[in-house]
């Protein structure tokens, strides 16, 4: 039995257990569990046929059973005994984006509701709104959702962030194959898109089978789909497809330029192609009228042959970055080293994993020279909340800290602080004005018309300790649509008021969206990409909002935190 079942099966017991009311932290134990079986580079099922699965972190002697029972039966008895409970496609209904067990639960105890087909009777019957706690809102969430499983099929698109630490470790791995020549990421990866259907890999082989070899027999791959001289395709344990295509080193470019798309900059390149009397192709860019075939070892010649500037994987969406690269008119993109600090980050004083002092090694680590600490307000819905008495200690132990790092490195005293459904915000002004730093996010009341949610989210933007405002439209990438907001509109006042607007960084989010973000810079508005780290280890989601503001067109100068300190802080409305 493949650790992509076992760990299914986990995950499943885990739902049961929750469906059935189970306390959290026996819920959240198989989901951990499952994850670590899920990741397990040797076979689950032979440890625990050995009574070894308790080697792994997180399996205990119970898990150790319960996994040989499935590996040996078939099936769990817990989960049987639950199964016959809660019928199955009810577990389809928990895993509806934005329903989760404890509502599919409700309900199936208020409504009856048993399936996905049931849901959908009792939100079109408006009969969700009824239930207490539930709602008009909700009942509309739903059936967005399940409009969205019908034009897309079930397991929907994945995030970037799910796709590219699996993408570079293969790519890493069939680098280092002997066969190996060169290799590369394509696709909607490649171009750091916000969700993947797939991984797209190119490569040049001595020898091509061997190479596809090596892909199918790799230990993420759970189906290994076909092998030859001319690829692989492979399904991973959690379920990524990976399409390998091995090609001649002489058309590498050509092939690395076809799938890293996208359709949409294909189809232009080959009309423009087509007016200069050149047929581009997968294989080579061809004269049509002689037929005469060249092939490119390099990408950059293709664009070159057809006399654009090169253009970075990030634009090429069908934006209008042909023309600019035939102008010669593309923007020198923002790299993720031209960062010299980040201005949203959470520690254990709220909801955040870490210390202030390790947020702070780590961001030195990063080669920042500057980090803001903002913690959630006195009125944060979740998590442990801050309150006045609390953030003026934190002043002090940041200004403690500075004392230390001598100038080098240096901490902003900072809040996330909430935007209340009227504008206005959870501190009193005199405490904003003692901080170095404030980001101004909306985080309740999300129920309210575009036109009033604008209004509030301005009266922030206008109010002169606000320095940026975080995550602006609250939208969750595939689960939570954005806010009704016009964007337009808070771009202006944004600009006229010198209040920044940050992309977040959190792959669920990057939000402002690479739309937003091209409308806002060009509006005037001072950009910082942030990633709203809970903990040492998502500071690196860098990665995405860097990505996202790539894709956004935008430069090192229109990214406020590429500046030092003091050139930043002139950015912004209020005080130096
Ligand atoms: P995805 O997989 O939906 O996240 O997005 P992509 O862009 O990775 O799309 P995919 O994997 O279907 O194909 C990779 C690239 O190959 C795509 O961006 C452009 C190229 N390609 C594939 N099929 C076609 C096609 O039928 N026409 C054109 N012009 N290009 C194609
Ligand atoms: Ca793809
Ligand atoms: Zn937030």
């Amino acid at each position: 039995m493949r650790n992509a079942e076992i760990a299914a099966a986990m995950t499943e017991l885990a739902t049961l257990y929750e469906l059935d009311g189970a306390v959290l932290y026996r819920v959240l134990a198989y989901r951990e569990a499952a994850r670590v079986i899920e990741q397990s580079p040797v076979s689950v099922a032979d440890l625990a046929r050995e009574g070894r699965a308790t080697e792994l972190p997180g399996i205990g002697a119970t898990l150790q059973g319960k996994i040989v029972d499935l590996v040996e039966t078939g099936e769990i008895p817990a989960a049987a005994k639950l199964k016959a409970r809660f019928p199955a496609s009810l577990v389809e209904v928990t895993r509806l984006p934005g329903v989760g067990a404890k509502t599919a639960r409700r309900l199936y105890d208020e409504l009856d509701v048993t399936s996905l087909d049931d849901l959908r009777a009792a939100a079109e019957g408006e009969r969700i709104q009824a239930v207490k706690g539930l709602g008009a809102k909700f009942e509309a969430t739903v059936l967005g959702a399940l409009d969205r499983l019908g034009e897309q099929g079930a397991p929907g698109r994945l995030l970037l962030s799910k796709v590219l630490p699996v993408a570079e470790q293969l790519a890493a791995a069939l680098a280092e194959h002997p066969a190996c020549d060169r290799v590369a990421i394509a696709g909607s990866a490649r171009r750091r898109a916000e969700t993947c259907k797939d991984i797209d890999l190119i490569a040049t082989a001595t020898d091509p089978a061997a190479l596809a070899t090596a892909l199918v027999e790799h230990p993420l791959a759970a189906q290994a789909g076909s092998g030859g001289e001319s690829g692989a395709r492979i399904v991973t344990f959690d379920g990524i497809s990976v399409d390998l295509r091995i090609v001649p080193p002489q058309a590498y470019g050509n092939l690395l330029q076809h799938f890293t798309g996208s359709a949409e900059h294909n189809i232009e390149l080959r009309e423009r192609a087509v007016r200069a009397g050149l047929s581009v192709s997968e294989h080579g860019i061809s004269e049509v009228e002689t037929g005469k075939v060249e092939r490119y070892a390099r990408e950059e010649q293709v664009y070159e042959r057809l006399g654009l500037a090169y253009i970075e994987p990030e634009l090429r969406e069908g934006n209008g970055e042909i023309a600019a690269a035939a102008a010669g008119e593309l923007p020198e993109l923002v790299e993720i080293s031209d960062l010299r600090g980040d201005l949203h980050c959470h520690t254990t004083l709220s909801d955040g994993r870490n210390s202030l002092a390790e947020m702070a090694e780590a961001a030195r680590e990063r080669g920042y020279s500057y980090l803001a600490i903002t913690d959630h307000s006195a009125s944060h819905g979740f998590g442990d909340h801050v309150e006045p008495d609390a953030l003026r200690a934190r002043i002090e132990e940041v200004a403690a800290y500075n004392a230390v790092s001598k100038g080098r490195f240096r901490l902003l005293a900072g809040s996330e602080v909430n935007i209340l459904a009227d504008g206005s915000l959870d501190y009193e002004d005199e405490l904003l004005e003692a901080l170095d730093w404030v980001v101004a996010s909306v985080h309740t009341s999300f129920r309210m018309s575009g036109e009033r949610m604008t209004e509030r989210v301005i009266a922030a933007i206008e109010n002169p300790l606000v320095d940026c405002i975080g995550h602006l439209t609250g939208r969750l990438i595939g689960r939570r649509e954005p806010y009704d907001l016009d964007v337009e509109a808070i771009a202006e006042a944004a600009a006229a008021n010198r209040t920044l607007i940050e992309i977040n960084g959190n792959p669920n989010r990057r939000d402002l969206s690479e739309r937003n973000a091209r409308l806002a810079a060009e509006a005037g508005v001072a950009i910082c990409v942030n990633t709203d780290a809970h903990g040492v280890d998502t500071l690196s989601n860098m990665t995405y909002g860097i990505a996202t503001a790539r894709r956004a067109w935008l430069g090192k100068r229109q990214v406020a935190n590429t500046r030092t300190l003091n050139a930043l802080l002139k950015l912004r409305g209020r005080r130096p």
